[in-house]
């Protein structure tokens, strides 16, 4: 099952691509052990949450729009910003998963969103830390992750938004609706 999902996504998000994803995949089995979180679920979503990072962006929009995924004004000016809500219907309609929190965490593995499950939290820092990430900071964040989740993710949002508007960049509403509520919840 799991080979032939990765034979699959190979052929449609290339090799680098499912490089990164394994790496996803092995980071958040381990995290879902820390946190009592169900390791198949982590395993699956972690695995798959980039099955619509495709690298043509007419491609990206065609599919986006033959799902009927409404493009808000964020994603029109970030196309990179598709494949999350994208992969949610890609990962249900052409690989068949069926489970909504899987779905929810690939939906929103970029961007995070209010109220983030455990499941939600442990992709999106996953995707940060996996071993193939090498970026300044990464270290700090990636001893964090293991200690406590909710401070990892916070870090890595404060670090995303950071680097989004040093480049002049649009914050997604999401972005920013996720952050504020992690927030709270540590306070
Ligand atoms: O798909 P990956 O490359 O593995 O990682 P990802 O899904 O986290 O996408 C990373 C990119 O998304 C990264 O360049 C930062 C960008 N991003 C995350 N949140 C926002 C965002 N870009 C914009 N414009 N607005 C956001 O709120
Ligand atoms: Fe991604
Ligand atoms: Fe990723």
């Amino acid at each position: 099952m799991i080979d032939t999902i990765i034979m699959k996504l190979t052929n449609s998000i290339g090799e680098k691509r499912v490089k990164h994803s394994l790496g996803v995949m092995e980071t958040a089995i381990s995290l879902a052990e820390i946190y009592n979180c169900d390791i198949e679920k982590a395993k699956i979503a972690g695995l798959l949450h980039d099955c619509a990072k495709y690298s043509d962006e007419s491609y990206l929009l065609k599919r986006a729009n033959d799902f009927g995924i409404i493009l808000d004004n964020v994603m029109l000016e970030n196309t990179q910003l598709i494949h999350g809500p994208l992969g949610a219907k890609v990962a249900k309609y052409e690989y068949d998963i069926l489970d909504e929190e899987i779905l929810d965490a690939i939906h929103f593995h970029t961007t995070g969103r209010i109220k983030m499950t455990t499941l939600d939290k442990i992709i999106y820092i996953s995707d940060y830390i996996e071993p193939g990430r090498s970026f300044p900071g990464v270290e700090e964040t990636r001893e964090l992750a293991f200690k406590n989740l909710d401070r990892s993710v916070k870090m890595a949002m404060d670090n995303t938004i950071k680097f989004l508007v040093e480049q002049g960049k649009l914050i997604h509403l999401d972005t920013i609706r996720a952050r504020n509520y992690m927030i709270l919840l540590d306070k």
